[in-house]
């Protein structure tokens, strides 16, 4: 157990071509396996409700509860929190909140794509929201600020919130508070897919929701994917998610120190983090004065145990250049990219796929985790290639509309019967031509 806390060193100047693809794949989850874990949990919230719920939550939480759903206003005693941490949740809601609110797709669009034929687009909330905070080993505040004030921006009429609660039946107050600081209509005391099932389909007394979000074990993932395939369900998510990543690329410029904190901050969310170090152009002291820090510090952690497995499975990456870096982080698409390098500015302008980036020796990820005004859910497991992390926009959608005047339609009905005639849908053409007759009348 003592031994010497270290990732695996490759060389991309020596890699083979067909070795590249092992280093950009990410640890196997098993979905289908715990597809058929979950399924049996889901359509017994479906068919049974609270009383599934209520006995899924003794079961996994060990919390015996006589009601899962807690409504505002919240006691005060439930939200009870030591006086710094209140200062820092309001700070980091502050932040958050200036950036999401800037986000929010106010003004509709208006293109009058042909003379009197006016083509609008507009957003409007998504009604109904479920967040999802993970319990587990550690509380998360942050996940509830980062989803709530979104969907609070936006406008949603209907915020619940979901966490499980701990063997006493009670949440962490740090999320209580937060719960009221986004206006949260209902907290949910449950955790795992029956959470999930729960905000999905509504029971006796959990609102049903529109669409899911947030982060969660591989219970909660595999729980969303299924449900978002469910057409009795009716949901949506946010993104699939997988475990937490982070590729930091450092050149000559780097501060060991740093760069080491920076490996270990995602190393120590779980034991299937994973963690990629780039080192571009470094000198083998300077990469053992990286590998030293990373195995000083982590032995100083209260989480080292978590560590230990997280840091074993990640990789160290050796680079000849930046563009050789980038090019491999790009093909990585990582959800956290840091850059400890010279040039760490202009070198943005490079990034193709990543879900957050983090520019220079001074912006750790724990800025954007906690406070700086950026999002924490993002893109895991590749899908930074696709998918953009939670915004204020996933908790609004778009509708489109058009007026289109009589002077238009003049111009622009010819050309639309003239399509429906070549697909052989008369009914289509006759809409047009029954108005063009009567315009001419
Ligand atoms: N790094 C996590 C978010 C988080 N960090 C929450 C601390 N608390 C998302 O990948
Ligand atoms: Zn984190």
């Amino acid at each position: 157990a003592d031994a010497f806390i270290s990732m695996h060193t490759y060389d991309l100047s020596k890699l083979p071509p067909e070795e590249r693809p092992a280093l950009l794949r990410r640890p196997v989850l098993k979905s289908d396996e715990m597809m058929a874990k979950v399924k049996p949990i889901v359509d017994d919230v479906r068919a049974r409700g609270d009383a599934a719920l209520l006995e899924l939550t003794a079961k996994f939480d060990k919390a015996k509860l006589d009601s899962t759903v807690v409504l505002p206003p919240f006691s005060a005693e439930s939200m009870r929190i030591a006086p710094d941490v209140q200062h820092a949740i309001d700070a980091a809601y502050r932040n958050i909140h200036a950036f999401h609110a800037a986000q929010a797709d106010a003004a509709p669009l208006v293109v009058e794509t042909m003379p009197g034929v006016v083509c609008s687009r507009f957003a409007r909330p998504i009604a109904r929201v479920g967040l999802y905070v993970p319990g587990g080993t550690a509380i998360l505040p942050s996940t509830a600020l980062m989803l709530g004030i979104p969907a609070q921006v936006a406008g949603c009429r209907e915020i619940v919130l979901a966490t499980p609660p701990r063997p006493d039946g009670t949440i962490s107050p740090e999320v209580m508070y937060v719960a009221k600081l986004v206006g949260a209509s209902a907290v949910l005391k449950a955790g795992g897919a029956q959470a999930i099932a729960a905000m999905a389909y509504g029971t006796e007394s959990v609102p049903k929701v529109d669409k899911l979000f947030g982060p969660g074990n591989q219970w909660v993932t595999a729980a969303k994917m299924l449900l978002q395939n469910d057409t009795d369900a009716l949901v949506s998510i946010d993104m699939p998610a997988g475990p937490s990543e982070v590729l930091v690329i450092a050149d000559h410029t780097a501060n060991p120190a740093f760069v080491a904190a920076d490996l270990l901050s995602q190393a120590e969310h779980g034991v299937d983090s994973q963690v990629v170090l780039i080192a571009v152009d470094l000198t083998a002291e300077q990469l053992r004065a990286i590998e030293n820090e990373v195995d000083a510090q982590a032995r100083a952690l209260p989480r080292v145990d978590i560590v230990r497995q997280s840091i074993a499975k990640s990789l160290i990456v050796k680079a000849p250049d930046v563009a050789a870096a980038l090019a491999f982080s790009n093909d990585y698409a990582p959800e956290h990219l840091i850059l400890h390098l010279a040039d760490a500015p202009e070198s943005v302008a490079q990034v193709e796929n990543a879900g957050s980036v983090f520019v220079g020796a001074y912006s750790p990820e724990s800025c954007g985790d906690y406070a700086s005004g950026t999002n924490h859910t993002l893109p895991t497991n590749g899908y930074a290639r696709q998918f953009s992390g939670v915004n204020t926009l996933s908790f609004q959608k778009h509708i489109t509309s058009q007026e289109v005047t009589a002077a238009g339609l003049k111009d622009l009905g010819p050309i639309v019967a003239t399509l429906a005639d070549c697909e052989g849908l008369t009914a289509h053409a006759n809409a047009v031509r029954v108005r063009l007759r009567a315009l001419q009348a």
